[in-house]
Protein backbone atom coordinates (compact mmCIF):
# COMPACT_ATOMS: atom_id res chain seq x y z
CA UNK A 1 0.00 0.00 0.00
CA UNK A 2 0.91 3.60 -1.08
CA UNK A 3 3.03 5.57 2.16
CA UNK A 4 -0.27 8.18 3.49
CA UNK A 5 1.34 11.68 3.02
CA UNK A 6 1.75 13.01 6.87
CA UNK A 7 -1.89 13.81 7.52
CA UNK A 8 -2.90 17.44 7.76
CA UNK A 9 -6.66 18.28 8.12
CA UNK A 10 -8.47 18.81 5.37
CA UNK A 11 -12.05 20.98 4.67
CA UNK A 12 -14.32 20.90 1.92
CA UNK A 13 -18.31 20.82 1.27
CA UNK A 14 -19.16 17.94 0.83
CA UNK A 15 -23.06 18.59 -0.89
CA UNK A 16 -23.62 19.54 -4.77
CA UNK A 17 -23.99 23.39 -5.16
CA UNK A 18 -27.13 25.30 -5.80
CA UNK A 19 -29.90 26.00 -3.09
CA UNK A 20 -31.04 22.97 -1.12
CA UNK A 21 -31.93 23.02 2.09
CA UNK A 22 -29.09 22.04 3.87
CA UNK A 23 -25.31 21.99 3.30
CA UNK A 24 -22.54 19.95 4.45
CA UNK A 25 -18.84 20.49 5.29
CA UNK A 26 -16.78 17.88 6.02
CA UNK A 27 -13.03 18.07 8.22
CA UNK A 28 -10.82 15.39 9.16
CA UNK A 29 -7.38 14.94 10.44
CA UNK A 30 -5.98 15.55 13.66
CA UNK A 31 -7.09 19.25 14.17
CA UNK A 32 -10.48 18.38 13.14
CA UNK A 33 -11.71 18.91 16.97
CA UNK A 34 -9.39 21.81 17.53
CA UNK A 35 -10.77 23.29 14.63
CA UNK A 36 -14.50 22.41 15.65
CA UNK A 37 -13.56 23.94 19.11
CA UNK A 38 -12.46 26.89 17.61
CA UNK A 39 -15.84 27.74 15.44
CA UNK A 40 -18.49 26.38 17.69
CA UNK A 41 -20.49 29.08 19.87
CA UNK A 42 -23.23 26.52 22.12
CA UNK A 43 -23.69 24.69 24.80
CA UNK A 44 -20.80 23.04 26.91
CA UNK A 45 -19.09 20.78 26.65
CA UNK A 46 -16.64 21.39 23.37
CA UNK A 47 -17.15 19.42 20.43
CA UNK A 48 -13.50 17.68 21.65
CA UNK A 49 -15.19 16.63 24.71
CA UNK A 50 -18.00 15.29 23.50
CA UNK A 51 -18.90 11.60 22.86
CA UNK A 52 -17.82 9.85 19.37
CA UNK A 53 -21.17 9.06 17.41
CA UNK A 54 -22.95 12.60 18.89
CA UNK A 55 -23.96 15.65 17.38
CA UNK A 56 -24.08 19.60 19.20
CA UNK A 57 -26.34 22.29 18.23
CA UNK A 58 -25.08 25.77 18.22
CA UNK A 59 -23.73 28.49 16.27
CA UNK A 60 -20.78 28.36 14.05
CA UNK A 61 -18.66 31.60 14.39
CA UNK A 62 -15.09 32.79 12.08
CA UNK A 63 -12.78 32.71 15.10
CA UNK A 64 -11.13 35.55 13.51
CA UNK A 65 -13.71 38.36 13.67
CA UNK A 66 -16.11 36.31 16.20
CA UNK A 67 -19.15 36.85 13.41
CA UNK A 68 -22.17 33.97 13.75
CA UNK A 69 -21.77 32.57 10.21
CA UNK A 70 -24.38 29.79 10.79
CA UNK A 71 -26.47 28.20 13.19
CA UNK A 72 -25.60 24.28 12.61
CA UNK A 73 -25.33 20.48 13.36
CA UNK A 74 -21.87 19.48 14.62
CA UNK A 75 -21.34 15.49 14.01
CA UNK A 76 -18.27 13.92 15.94
CA UNK A 77 -16.85 10.98 14.32
CA UNK A 78 -13.36 9.06 16.33
CA UNK A 79 -10.82 7.91 14.64
CA UNK A 80 -11.00 4.85 13.84
CA UNK A 81 -14.84 5.02 13.71
CA UNK A 82 -15.23 7.41 10.56
CA UNK A 83 -15.25 7.61 7.10
CA UNK A 84 -11.94 8.34 6.84
CA UNK A 85 -10.50 6.95 9.59
CA UNK A 86 -9.19 9.71 11.55
CA UNK A 87 -10.51 12.61 13.55
CA UNK A 88 -13.60 13.61 11.42
CA UNK A 89 -16.46 16.61 12.19
CA UNK A 90 -19.08 16.99 9.82
CA UNK A 91 -21.11 20.32 9.79
CA UNK A 92 -24.67 20.55 8.24
CA UNK A 93 -25.39 23.77 8.17
CA UNK A 94 -28.45 25.75 5.63
CA UNK A 95 -28.37 24.93 2.00
CA UNK A 96 -27.54 27.41 -0.69
CA UNK A 97 -24.54 29.13 -1.87
CA UNK A 98 -23.39 31.33 1.45
CA UNK A 99 -23.09 29.79 4.87
CA UNK A 100 -21.32 26.51 3.96
CA UNK A 101 -18.63 28.88 1.78
CA UNK A 102 -18.65 30.99 4.74
CA UNK A 103 -17.81 28.15 6.99
CA UNK A 104 -15.16 26.83 4.78
CA UNK A 105 -13.25 29.73 4.57
CA UNK A 106 -13.17 30.41 8.08
CA UNK A 107 -12.04 26.65 8.76
CA UNK A 108 -9.02 27.54 6.05
CA UNK A 109 -8.14 30.73 7.63
CA UNK A 110 -8.18 28.74 10.82
CA UNK A 111 -5.64 26.25 9.28
CA UNK A 112 -7.42 23.43 7.33
CA UNK A 113 -6.15 22.92 4.06
CA UNK A 114 -8.76 22.90 1.03
CA UNK A 115 -9.43 18.94 0.21
CA UNK A 116 -8.40 17.45 -3.14
CA UNK A 117 -10.91 15.94 -5.44
CA UNK A 118 -11.44 12.10 -3.69
CA UNK A 119 -8.96 13.16 -0.73
CA UNK A 120 -12.13 11.79 2.10
CA UNK A 121 -12.39 8.25 -0.17
CA UNK A 122 -8.27 8.36 -0.78
CA UNK A 123 -8.01 8.65 2.93
CA UNK A 124 -10.25 6.03 3.74
CA UNK A 125 -8.43 3.58 1.22
CA UNK A 126 -4.81 5.10 2.74
CA UNK A 127 -5.80 4.38 6.25
CA UNK A 128 -7.38 0.32 5.52
CA UNK A 129 -11.07 1.29 6.06
CA UNK A 130 -11.69 0.56 2.15
CA UNK A 131 -9.72 -1.09 -0.38
CA UNK A 132 -9.75 -0.09 -3.72
CA UNK A 133 -12.78 -1.67 -5.11
CA UNK A 134 -15.05 -0.54 -2.90
CA UNK A 135 -13.41 3.30 -3.35
CA UNK A 136 -14.41 2.86 -7.12
CA UNK A 137 -17.94 1.33 -5.92
CA UNK A 138 -18.84 5.20 -4.22
CA UNK A 139 -17.66 6.90 -7.19
CA UNK A 140 -20.04 4.54 -9.26
CA UNK A 141 -22.90 4.72 -7.33
CA UNK A 142 -22.83 8.91 -7.26
CA UNK A 143 -22.76 8.31 -11.17
CA UNK A 144 -25.17 5.40 -11.07
CA UNK A 145 -27.81 6.88 -13.60
CA UNK A 146 -30.15 3.40 -12.80
CA UNK A 147 -31.33 0.99 -10.48
CA UNK A 148 -29.52 -1.30 -11.59
CA UNK A 149 -26.80 0.14 -11.83
CA UNK A 150 -26.90 1.44 -8.39
CA UNK A 151 -27.53 -1.69 -6.98
CA UNK A 152 -24.44 -3.46 -8.56
CA UNK A 153 -22.28 -0.37 -6.98
CA UNK A 154 -23.78 -1.07 -3.77
CA UNK A 155 -22.71 -4.82 -3.81
CA UNK A 156 -19.21 -3.95 -4.89
CA UNK A 157 -18.95 -0.90 -1.82
CA UNK A 158 -20.55 -4.08 0.49
CA UNK A 159 -17.20 -5.63 -0.50
CA UNK A 160 -19.04 -8.63 -3.37
CA UNK A 161 -15.83 -7.91 -6.17
CA UNK A 162 -13.44 -7.05 -3.31
CA UNK A 163 -13.91 -10.94 -1.69
CA UNK A 164 -13.86 -12.51 -4.96
CA UNK A 165 -10.33 -10.81 -6.03
CA UNK A 166 -8.81 -11.39 -2.35
CA UNK A 167 -9.53 -14.92 -3.38
CA UNK A 168 -8.17 -15.01 -6.39
CA UNK A 169 -4.81 -13.52 -4.72
CA UNK A 170 -4.72 -15.93 -2.12
CA UNK A 171 -5.44 -18.80 -4.15
CA UNK A 172 -2.31 -17.44 -6.15
CA UNK A 173 0.16 -16.51 -3.12
CA UNK A 174 -0.42 -20.10 -2.35
CA UNK A 175 0.73 -21.26 -5.86
CA UNK A 176 3.41 -18.78 -5.82
CA UNK A 177 4.58 -19.84 -2.75
CA UNK A 178 4.87 -23.81 -4.12
CA UNK A 179 6.49 -22.74 -7.39
CA UNK A 180 9.33 -21.32 -5.43
CA UNK A 181 9.39 -24.14 -2.89
CA UNK A 182 10.18 -25.85 -6.09
CA UNK A 183 13.27 -23.91 -7.06
CA UNK A 184 14.63 -25.04 -3.98
CA UNK A 185 14.33 -29.20 -4.77
CA UNK A 186 17.27 -30.96 -5.35
CA UNK A 187 16.90 -32.44 -9.12
CA UNK A 188 16.12 -35.82 -7.98
CA UNK A 189 13.73 -35.42 -4.88
CA UNK A 190 11.69 -33.10 -6.66
CA UNK A 191 7.86 -34.30 -5.55
CA UNK A 192 6.06 -35.79 -8.94
CA UNK A 193 3.03 -35.09 -8.09
CA UNK A 194 3.57 -31.23 -7.16
CA UNK A 195 3.27 -29.87 -10.92
CA UNK A 196 0.45 -31.24 -11.54
CA UNK A 197 -1.67 -30.22 -8.59
CA UNK A 198 -0.33 -26.54 -8.99
CA UNK A 199 -1.56 -27.05 -13.10
CA UNK A 200 -5.00 -27.64 -11.36
CA UNK A 201 -4.77 -24.81 -9.10
CA UNK A 202 -3.73 -22.33 -12.00
CA UNK A 203 -6.50 -23.98 -14.28
CA UNK A 204 -9.16 -23.41 -11.78
CA UNK A 205 -7.43 -19.56 -10.90
CA UNK A 206 -7.84 -19.18 -14.79
CA UNK A 207 -11.65 -19.78 -14.66
CA UNK A 208 -12.54 -17.63 -12.33
CA UNK A 209 -9.90 -14.95 -13.73
CA UNK A 210 -12.24 -15.79 -17.07
CA UNK A 211 -15.52 -15.55 -15.15
CA UNK A 212 -14.76 -12.24 -13.72
CA UNK A 213 -13.46 -11.27 -17.34
CA UNK A 214 -17.05 -12.14 -18.79
CA UNK A 215 -18.72 -9.87 -16.83
CA UNK A 216 -17.52 -6.76 -18.36
CA UNK A 217 -19.93 -6.21 -20.73
CA UNK A 218 -22.76 -5.54 -18.31
CA UNK A 219 -20.24 -3.44 -16.07
CA UNK A 220 -19.31 -1.34 -19.29
CA UNK A 221 -22.97 -1.10 -20.16
CA UNK A 222 -23.78 -0.18 -16.30
CA UNK A 223 -21.30 2.39 -15.87
CA UNK A 224 -20.56 4.30 -19.47
CA UNK A 225 -23.93 3.28 -21.05
CA UNK A 226 -24.54 1.61 -24.32
CA UNK A 227 -24.12 3.43 -27.61
CA UNK A 228 -26.81 1.93 -29.73
CA UNK A 229 -26.90 3.61 -33.47
CA UNK A 230 -29.55 3.25 -35.90
CA UNK A 231 -28.82 2.52 -39.56
CA UNK A 232 -29.95 1.72 -42.49
CA UNK A 233 -30.74 3.17 -46.33
CA UNK A 234 -33.60 6.41 -46.34
CA UNK A 235 -37.07 5.48 -45.54
CA UNK A 236 -36.37 2.42 -44.14
CA UNK A 237 -38.35 3.22 -40.61
CA UNK A 238 -35.21 4.35 -38.30
CA UNK A 239 -37.32 6.85 -37.07
CA UNK A 240 -39.65 5.06 -36.48
CA UNK A 241 -37.43 2.66 -34.43
CA UNK A 242 -36.08 5.72 -32.20
CA UNK A 243 -39.44 6.70 -31.38
CA UNK A 244 -40.98 3.42 -30.53
CA UNK A 245 -37.88 2.95 -28.43
CA UNK A 246 -37.74 6.32 -26.68
CA UNK A 247 -41.83 6.21 -25.95
CA UNK A 248 -42.18 9.50 -27.93
CA UNK A 249 -42.14 11.38 -31.22
CA UNK A 250 -38.66 11.93 -31.21
CA UNK A 251 -37.83 11.98 -34.54
CA UNK A 252 -39.56 13.76 -37.49
CA UNK A 253 -41.21 10.01 -39.40
CA UNK A 254 -42.23 10.91 -43.30
CA UNK A 255 -42.73 9.00 -46.47
CA UNK A 256 -39.79 11.46 -47.98
CA UNK A 257 -36.21 9.77 -47.77
CA UNK A 258 -33.98 11.95 -46.53
CA UNK A 259 -36.05 12.91 -43.95
CA UNK A 260 -33.45 13.14 -41.10
CA UNK A 261 -30.11 14.65 -41.76
CA UNK A 262 -28.86 14.78 -38.59
CA UNK A 263 -28.29 12.67 -35.97
CA UNK A 264 -30.50 12.47 -33.26
CA UNK A 265 -29.80 11.38 -29.99
CA UNK A 266 -31.98 10.09 -27.15
CA UNK A 267 -31.12 8.43 -23.15
CA UNK A 268 -33.60 5.80 -22.21
CA UNK A 269 -32.79 3.20 -19.38
CA UNK A 270 -33.79 -0.17 -20.73
CA UNK A 271 -34.19 -2.61 -17.86
CA UNK A 272 -31.90 -0.88 -16.20
CA UNK A 273 -29.40 -0.26 -18.19
CA UNK A 274 -28.85 3.41 -19.52
CA UNK A 275 -28.67 3.45 -23.31
CA UNK A 276 -27.73 6.49 -25.97
CA UNK A 277 -30.24 6.21 -28.85
CA UNK A 278 -28.54 7.71 -32.25
CA UNK A 279 -30.85 7.63 -34.98
CA UNK A 280 -28.91 8.91 -37.93
CA UNK A 281 -29.09 10.06 -41.61
CA UNK A 282 -29.97 7.12 -44.39
CA UNK A 283 -27.03 6.38 -45.73
CA UNK A 284 -27.20 6.48 -49.79
CA UNK A 285 -25.26 8.79 -52.78
CA UNK A 286 -26.91 12.32 -51.23
CA UNK A 287 -27.26 14.57 -53.78
CA UNK A 288 -27.48 17.45 -51.65
CA UNK A 289 -24.25 18.94 -49.11
CA UNK A 290 -26.46 19.19 -46.13
CA UNK A 291 -27.74 15.11 -46.11
CA UNK A 292 -23.91 14.43 -47.29
CA UNK A 293 -22.44 15.92 -44.10
CA UNK A 294 -25.34 14.13 -42.37
CA UNK A 295 -24.29 10.92 -43.21
CA UNK A 296 -20.53 11.38 -42.63
CA UNK A 297 -21.87 12.18 -39.01
CA UNK A 298 -23.82 8.85 -39.33
CA UNK A 299 -20.32 6.93 -39.89
CA UNK A 300 -18.80 8.67 -37.23
CA UNK A 301 -21.15 7.60 -35.02
CA UNK A 302 -21.41 3.78 -35.99
CA UNK A 303 -17.47 4.09 -35.51
CA UNK A 304 -17.84 5.04 -31.46
CA UNK A 305 -21.11 2.77 -31.30
CA UNK A 306 -21.59 -0.51 -29.16
CA UNK A 307 -23.91 -1.69 -31.22
CA UNK A 308 -25.98 -0.78 -34.76
CA UNK A 309 -29.46 -1.58 -35.21
CA UNK A 310 -29.26 -2.12 -39.09
CA UNK A 311 -32.95 -1.43 -40.75
CA UNK A 312 -34.13 -2.79 -44.16
CA UNK A 313 -37.02 -2.41 -46.18
CA UNK A 314 -37.87 -6.58 -46.04
CA UNK A 315 -40.81 -5.96 -48.56
CA UNK A 316 -37.88 -5.14 -51.35
CA UNK A 317 -34.77 -7.24 -52.15
CA UNK A 318 -31.61 -6.97 -50.20
CA UNK A 319 -29.53 -3.98 -52.06
CA UNK A 320 -25.53 -4.17 -52.76
CA UNK A 321 -24.89 -1.66 -50.48
CA UNK A 322 -26.92 -2.60 -48.18
CA UNK A 323 -25.35 -6.40 -48.20
CA UNK A 324 -21.95 -4.12 -48.19
CA UNK A 325 -22.72 -2.04 -44.77
CA UNK A 326 -23.96 -5.00 -43.06
CA UNK A 327 -20.45 -7.50 -44.16
CA UNK A 328 -18.65 -4.31 -42.64
CA UNK A 329 -19.14 -4.95 -39.12
CA UNK A 330 -18.38 -7.62 -37.05
CA UNK A 331 -21.44 -10.49 -36.45
CA UNK A 332 -21.45 -9.41 -32.34
CA UNK A 333 -21.70 -5.51 -33.07
CA UNK A 334 -24.94 -6.02 -35.28
CA UNK A 335 -28.30 -6.39 -35.15
CA UNK A 336 -30.47 -6.18 -38.66
CA UNK A 337 -34.40 -5.40 -38.32
CA UNK A 338 -36.18 -6.71 -41.49
CA UNK A 339 -38.86 -4.10 -41.84
CA UNK A 340 -42.00 -4.00 -43.36
CA UNK A 341 -43.13 -7.12 -43.58
CA UNK A 342 -47.09 -5.68 -44.08
CA UNK A 343 -45.85 -4.79 -47.52
CA UNK A 344 -44.27 -8.61 -48.44
CA UNK A 345 -41.27 -10.27 -47.47
CA UNK A 346 -38.79 -10.34 -49.89
CA UNK A 347 -35.69 -11.19 -47.16
CA UNK A 348 -35.14 -13.74 -44.51
CA UNK A 349 -32.97 -14.13 -42.13
CA UNK A 350 -32.10 -16.75 -44.59
CA UNK A 351 -30.27 -14.35 -46.71
CA UNK A 352 -27.83 -13.18 -43.63
CA UNK A 353 -26.08 -15.88 -42.47
CA UNK A 354 -24.00 -15.74 -39.40
CA UNK A 355 -25.76 -12.53 -38.63
CA UNK A 356 -28.44 -11.86 -36.10
CA UNK A 357 -32.13 -10.43 -37.46
CA UNK A 358 -35.38 -10.15 -36.62
CA UNK A 359 -38.80 -10.08 -39.20
CA UNK A 360 -40.75 -7.58 -38.20
CA UNK A 361 -43.22 -4.33 -39.07
CA UNK A 362 -42.43 -1.26 -37.04
CA UNK A 363 -45.73 0.03 -38.24
CA UNK A 364 -48.12 -2.87 -37.97
CA UNK A 365 -47.08 -4.42 -34.94
CA UNK A 366 -44.16 -3.43 -33.74
CA UNK A 367 -42.26 -6.06 -31.11
CA UNK A 368 -40.71 -3.46 -29.23
CA UNK A 369 -40.57 -6.03 -26.36
CA UNK A 370 -38.48 -8.28 -27.87
CA UNK A 371 -36.18 -5.74 -29.22
CA UNK A 372 -35.05 -4.15 -26.24
CA UNK A 373 -34.12 -8.03 -25.34
CA UNK A 374 -32.25 -8.62 -28.31
CA UNK A 375 -30.50 -5.28 -27.66
CA UNK A 376 -29.06 -6.58 -23.98
CA UNK A 377 -28.39 -9.95 -24.95
CA UNK A 378 -26.07 -8.74 -27.78
CA UNK A 379 -24.73 -5.80 -25.36
CA UNK A 380 -24.54 -7.22 -22.11
CA UNK A 381 -23.98 -10.84 -23.15
CA UNK A 382 -24.14 -12.65 -19.35
CA UNK A 383 -26.38 -10.49 -17.20
CA UNK A 384 -25.37 -11.15 -13.68
CA UNK A 385 -28.59 -12.92 -12.28
CA UNK A 386 -30.54 -11.42 -9.50
CA UNK A 387 -30.15 -14.56 -7.29
CA UNK A 388 -26.80 -13.72 -6.50
CA UNK A 389 -24.32 -10.41 -5.40
CA UNK A 390 -24.41 -8.46 -9.20
CA UNK A 391 -20.32 -8.41 -9.81
CA UNK A 392 -19.22 -6.25 -13.17
CA UNK A 393 -15.82 -5.39 -13.48
CA UNK A 394 -14.73 -1.97 -14.75
CA UNK A 395 -12.14 -1.48 -17.48
CA UNK A 396 -9.45 -0.70 -14.65
CA UNK A 397 -9.88 -4.26 -13.29
CA UNK A 398 -10.11 -5.91 -16.76
CA UNK A 399 -7.00 -4.70 -17.68
CA UNK A 400 -5.32 -5.85 -14.89
CA UNK A 401 -7.33 -9.41 -15.33
CA UNK A 402 -5.92 -9.65 -18.80
CA UNK A 403 -2.26 -9.23 -17.99
CA UNK A 404 -2.64 -11.75 -14.77
CA UNK A 405 -5.16 -14.50 -17.55
CA UNK A 406 -1.91 -14.34 -19.71
CA UNK A 407 0.80 -14.75 -16.59
CA UNK A 408 -0.86 -17.50 -15.60
CA UNK A 409 -1.57 -19.29 -18.62
CA UNK A 410 1.94 -18.69 -19.24
CA UNK A 411 2.88 -19.82 -15.93
CA UNK A 412 0.91 -23.11 -16.94
CA UNK A 413 3.12 -23.71 -20.07
CA UNK A 414 5.85 -23.16 -18.19
CA UNK A 415 5.51 -25.53 -15.28
CA UNK A 416 3.75 -28.19 -18.48
CA UNK A 417 7.55 -29.56 -19.53
CA UNK A 418 7.96 -30.58 -16.23
CA UNK A 419 11.96 -29.21 -17.11
CA UNK A 420 14.12 -27.46 -13.83
CA UNK A 421 14.86 -24.61 -16.46
CA UNK A 422 11.08 -23.70 -16.58
CA UNK A 423 10.33 -23.74 -13.05
CA UNK A 424 12.09 -20.03 -12.45
CA UNK A 425 10.62 -18.00 -15.29
CA UNK A 426 7.47 -19.62 -14.28
CA UNK A 427 7.77 -18.45 -10.28
CA UNK A 428 8.42 -14.86 -12.64
CA UNK A 429 5.04 -15.43 -14.43
CA UNK A 430 2.89 -16.04 -10.87
CA UNK A 431 4.49 -12.87 -9.41
CA UNK A 432 3.97 -10.87 -12.13
CA UNK A 433 -0.17 -12.26 -11.76
CA UNK A 434 -0.13 -11.70 -8.54
CA UNK A 435 0.81 -8.00 -8.44
CA UNK A 436 -1.61 -7.46 -11.45
CA UNK A 437 -4.87 -9.57 -9.19
CA UNK A 438 -3.23 -7.36 -5.80
CA UNK A 439 -3.09 -3.99 -7.95
CA UNK A 440 -7.31 -4.52 -8.75
CA UNK A 441 -7.94 -4.04 -5.23
CA UNK A 442 -5.31 -1.17 -3.95
CA UNK A 443 -1.88 -3.52 -2.91
CA UNK A 444 1.28 -2.09 -3.75
CA UNK A 445 -0.68 0.29 -5.95
CA UNK A 446 1.64 3.26 -6.92
CA UNK A 447 0.87 6.89 -5.96
CA UNK A 448 0.53 7.53 -9.55
CA UNK A 449 -2.30 4.74 -9.84
CA UNK A 450 -3.99 6.48 -7.00
CA UNK A 451 -3.92 10.22 -8.18
CA UNK A 452 -5.29 8.75 -10.98
CA UNK A 453 -8.25 7.06 -9.58
CA UNK A 454 -9.22 9.52 -6.95
CA UNK A 455 -9.20 12.60 -9.67
CA UNK A 456 -11.94 11.37 -10.96
CA UNK A 457 -14.10 11.91 -7.53
CA UNK A 458 -15.73 15.22 -6.78
CA UNK A 459 -14.60 17.56 -4.39
CA UNK A 460 -15.85 16.78 -0.54
CA UNK A 461 -16.15 13.07 -1.41
N1 LIG B 1 -45.73 -0.09 -44.34
C1 LIG B 1 -44.84 0.22 -43.41
N2 LIG B 1 -44.35 1.46 -43.35
C2 LIG B 1 -43.44 1.73 -42.39
C3 LIG B 1 -43.01 0.76 -41.46
N3 LIG B 1 -42.10 1.34 -40.65
C4 LIG B 1 -41.99 2.64 -41.03
N4 LIG B 1 -42.81 2.88 -42.09
C5 LIG B 1 -43.00 4.12 -42.82
O1 LIG B 1 -41.87 4.35 -43.63
C6 LIG B 1 -41.67 5.77 -43.79
C7 LIG B 1 -40.26 6.12 -43.39
O2 LIG B 1 -40.11 5.94 -41.99
P1 LIG B 1 -38.99 6.66 -41.17
O3 LIG B 1 -39.04 6.11 -39.80
O4 LIG B 1 -39.10 8.13 -41.34
O5 LIG B 1 -37.73 6.11 -41.95
P2 LIG B 1 -36.21 6.63 -41.92
O6 LIG B 1 -36.03 7.47 -43.10
O7 LIG B 1 -35.42 5.35 -42.05
O8 LIG B 1 -36.00 7.33 -40.64
C8 LIG B 1 -42.71 6.45 -42.91
O9 LIG B 1 -43.80 6.84 -43.70
C9 LIG B 1 -43.12 5.35 -41.94
O10 LIG B 1 -44.42 5.53 -41.45
C10 LIG B 1 -43.56 -0.56 -41.55
O11 LIG B 1 -43.26 -1.48 -40.80
N5 LIG B 1 -44.46 -0.77 -42.57
MG1 LIG C 1 -35.31 9.24 -40.32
Amino acid sequence: MAVPHPADTIAAIATAPGEGAIAIVRVSGPDAYALADRLFRGPSPLPSARAPGTFAHGAIADPASGEVLDDALLLIFRSPHSYTGEDSVEIQCHGGSQAARRILDALLSAGARQADPGEFTKRAFLNGKIDLTQAEAVLDLIHARSERAARLATAQLEDALGRRIRALYDALLAVSADVEAMLDFPDDELPQSVPNDIADRLEAVSAEIQALLNTWHEGHVLRDGARIVIAGAPNVGKSTLLNLLAGRDRAIVSPHPGTTRDTIEESVVLNGYPLQLVDTAGLRDAPCEIEQEGIRRTRRALAEADLCLCLVDASQPLSDPERDFIGQHEPERIVVLLNKIDLGQKIGPENLPGIDSMVLSLQKSPPTAKIGEKILQKIVQKPSGSDQEPIAISERHRYALLIALDEVKSTINRLKTGSESDFLPAATHVRSALDQIGFIFGKNCTEDMLDRLFSRFCVGK
